[in-house]
């Protein structure tokens, strides 16, 4: 990409944080960079949205009943509270799971809600609760039921762990609750939190029957969006390595109960998983990695990883086999498509990962992605893990209740004998080994975080992306304004982008939407005369 034809990024980054007020533009200026790989500047991420501007985040709630336990899906999901959040988390994640014989029980489909009412929020809803986890017990008979606290139960102060507490001893199944009311963090992000603290204390480690096969991981941080997790299922598979859970992408109550007895946790996104992955290690020994399948190059460098770890070389050559017969048939695809891609430009605001690990599919065709930002993300997520010690106060932390985790004296076990451990390191392996965003990007990209609309709109204007990676909040937004926009959050209606055969869905899509020639039949705001109706804005 000839980057001579870029703007400035200093100077777009003036031009977007020009309109703020004084306080506003003090806080937003801390959370817009130009980056340097070799020295990634502080970023001021993961504190509060300024009031006002139209965030893509969500909230506490739907990080964790929507992200990380929402997918566990032979087990019931009871969401107390009005009905709209219990409605609006309905089946809007594509975390995909599919009945198989061996799976037969796939509650997926279902909003479960105790739907309070005024009388609730003035009189207590715990009555209601009780009575609701009942009945569903009743129709469904499910192994465990999960019940998420919504902002009103905060508020008025129902207990849903004692009501748990006793509808576990009434109906002797696991029940469990959530205290993740939607304002507990300035995003989804504390949820993350709060759920894996809530799968580790109450599901993880309560099943001790490891699984036969040799090799055996837990894939953390990916939950099947689009199919990603049977992408990469099926080419571990390949490679003879066995998942012993995928937490959480369709995935069973007992796997999880089951996933301390694995020999290796690989982290996918690091950003809504990395305490259970902490939490794994102290308390039973498996250690975790850092991998990616999103990208040719960084699948094939994932299973070389984990094929080190193991140090084992029959899996060192399969999966050399493997990562060979794999890019033989995507090379001539990258090739086509590269044709038509090569030297575009593009732009991604996703969430805490993937503003990350999709620019590698972006690099795979040629093309250079000049912007990105995340939603939620913490410094770690931009900067690399090692400015965790120096991340003073975490804007979530204060509202989480952290927990106390000790190694377990019958369950803990070294996966690696020091011997073996010296060996890895010999051989340059590092565990916990995670960069960040701005160490693999190009200098003087600009980095956003938590963008506003008036900023992607600016970005717009004056970097004319090819194509941006976004949510359903700006989609229509942006393709107004003739760019086309990939959901990465959704994938639209597509997918699977993970390991080989899902990048080769993302090649062709990619593809697709670039070269398409309905963009030029939209002319964006800036180009038409300003409409005197509008009194604010561009017009
Ligand atoms: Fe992790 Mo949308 Fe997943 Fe990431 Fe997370 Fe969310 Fe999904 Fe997005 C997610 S867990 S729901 S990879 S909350 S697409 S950080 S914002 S980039």
């Amino acid at each position: 990409v000839p980057t001579a034809t870029l703007p400035d990024p200093a100077a777009v980054r003036e031009e977007m944080l020009k309109i703020y007020p004084s306080k506003t533009l003090k806080k937003r200026s801390k959370q817009m960079l130009v980056n340097d790989p070799s020295a990634p500047p502080e970023i001021g991420a993961n504190t509060r949205t300024v009031p006002g501007i139209i965030t893509q985040r969500g909230c506490t709630y739907a990080g964790c009943r929507g992200v990380v336990i929402g997918p566990i899906h032979d087990i019931l999901h009871i969401t107390h509270g009005p009905i709209g959040c219990g409605y609006y988390s309905w089946l809007t994640r594509r975390n995909l799971a599919q009945q198989r014989p061996d799976q037969p029980i796939n509650f997926l489909q279902y909003a479960m809600s105790t739907d309070m009412m005024e009388s609730e929020i003035i009189f207590g809803g715990e009555k209601k609760l009780a009575a609701a986890i009942r009945e569903a017990y009743e129709i469904f008979k499910p192994k465990a039921i999960a019940v998420y606290a919504t902002c009103p139960v905060g508020l008025i102060g129902d207990d849903i762990h004692s009501v748990c507490r006793e509808a576990k001893k009434e109906l002797g199944i696991n029940v469990f609750g959530f205290s993740c009311e939607g304002y507990k963090g300035v995003s989804q992000s504390a949820g993350h939190h709060i759920a894996n603290n809530g799968v580790f204390k109450h599901m993880v480690g309560l099943l001790d029957e490891p699984d036969p096969e040799p090799f055996r991981i837990n894939v953390l941080g990916e939950y099947n969006i689009g199919g990603d997790a049977w992408a990469i299922d099926t080419l571990l598979k390949k490679c003879g390595i066995h998942v012993t859970a995928t937490l959480s992408g369709d995935v069973t109550y007992d796997q999880i109960c089951k996933c301390h007895t694995a020999d290796l946790n690989v982290v996918m996104c690091h950003r809504s998983i990395n305490y259970m992955a902490e939490m794994m290690e102290t308390k039973y020994g498996v250690p975790w990695i850092k991998v990616n399948f999103i990208g040719a190059e960084q699948s094939a460098k994932s299973l070389r990883k984990i094929a080190a770890y193991f140090q084992d070389k029959q899996l060192t050559d399969r999966v050399e086999e493997v990562i060979a017969q794999e890019m033989a048939e995507l090379r001539p695809v990258i090739a086509d498509v590269k044709t038509r891609c090569e030297g575009k430009t593009a732009a991604m605001f996703v969430g805490g990962s993937r503003a990350h690990h999709y620019q590698h599919l972006f690099k795979d065709i040629g093309m250079l992605t000049v912007a990105a930002g995340y939603e939620f993300a913490h410094r770690d997520d931009y900067e690399g893990r090692d400015v965790l010690p120096s991340i003073k106060i975490d804007a979530d932390s204060r509202n989480i209740e952290e927990l106390e985790v000790e190694a377990d004296p019958e369950k803990f076990q070294a996966r690696k004998t020091p011997e073996q451990l010296a060996a890895l390191e010999a051989g340059g392996f590092s565990f916990k080994d995670y960069e960040g965003m701005m160490r693999e990007m190009r200098k003087e990209t600009l980095i956003i975080d938590d963008i506003s609309h008036h900023e992607i709109e600016k970005l717009i204007e004056l970097y004319k992306p090819d194509i941006i990676g976004s949510g359903i909040k700006d989609k229509f937004v942006i393709e107004k304004f003739g760019v086309p926009c990939k959901q990465l959050h959704s994938y639209d209606y597509g997918g699977p982008y993970a390991a080989f055969t899902g990048a080769a869905n993302f090649y062709k899509e990619v593809d697709r939407m670039i070269n398409t020639k309905v963009w030029q039949l939209v002319t964006p705001s800036w180009k038409k005369p300003a409409d005197p109706a509008h009194t604010f804005g561009r017009g």
